[in-house]
């Protein structure tokens, strides 16, 4: 017989062997994505420099970023500098805004031409990044695998459809990655809302660490 408790271990032990993430496959209908993919093939993509390691790489993958007014995004030793949100774009934000219940204050748009476009196993656990918010990830175009992965558990595949969206809650645990599938010919185009500190944010955070103030004195984020 099952105790309380030794199924609550369970559960817990469950969780922690499977990444946080919620998949809607259907989020927008095949002829919004359609449409939507083609708008989105107009943005601005630019193959980005990165640096890992110090060692710098052109990705296959080409990016670009919208946002609030002056928002910066570090990753992978690569700064975005956000665009100002477009019709099309403040429009998917409120959808995905209205389905999530977060607030989101910047987008990362990344473009895969084929297959052979990847990105490695990472987490997004840049400090700039507010952690408390789901990442939500949208898939347009071709259909591409996720995988998330964690030592010790087994790994965990997810077929991304076009007009689906990802939510990836606490992933402090796992790395997630698009892995190359060569047999893959058309493109994707991904777009993943965060929400990020702007710098003031986080002068005031270093500040109220460095001079310990206490609590009750403390800006409020909002
Ligand atoms: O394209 C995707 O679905 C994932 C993108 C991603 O992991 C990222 O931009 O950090």
């Amino acid at each position: 017989m099952f105790h309380y408790k030794s199924i609550s271990q369970v559960v817990k032990l469950f969780a922690m062997s499977s990444p946080n993430i919620t998949y809607i496959s259907n989020f927008y209908s095949q002829e919004e994505s359609i449409e939507m993919f083609t708008k989105l093939s107009k943005c601005p993509f630019k193959q980005p420099i990165n640096k890992v390691w110090g060692k710098s790489y052109r990705p296959l993958r080409k990016s670009c970023s919208y946002g609030d007014m002056d928002l910066e995004y570090e990753y992978s030793g690569h700064c975005e500098l956000a665009l100002p949100w477009n019709r099309t774009m403040f429009k998917i934000k409120s959808d995905v805004e209205k389905k999530t219940g977060f607030e989101y204050n910047f987008v990362l748009l990344n473009f895969y031409e084929s297959g052979h476009a990847k990105i490695g196993a990472h987490k997004d656990d840049e400090p700039s990044l507010d952690q408390t918010v789901d990442i939500a990830t949208l898939s347009f175009g071709v259909c591409r695998d996720t995988i998330f992965s964690k030592k010790g558990c087994k790994s965990v595949r997810q077929a991304l459809e076009a007009g689906s969206l990802l939510l990836m809650h606490d992933q402090k645990e796992w790395t997630h990655a698009i892995p190359p599938q060569p047999c893959v010919k058309e493109a994707r185009i991904s777009l993943t809302f965060r929400r990020v500190w702007s710098s003031l944010q986080q002068i005031l955070d270093e500040m109220e660490r460095d001079y310990s103030i206490p609590p009750c004195k403390r800006l409020r984020r909002e």
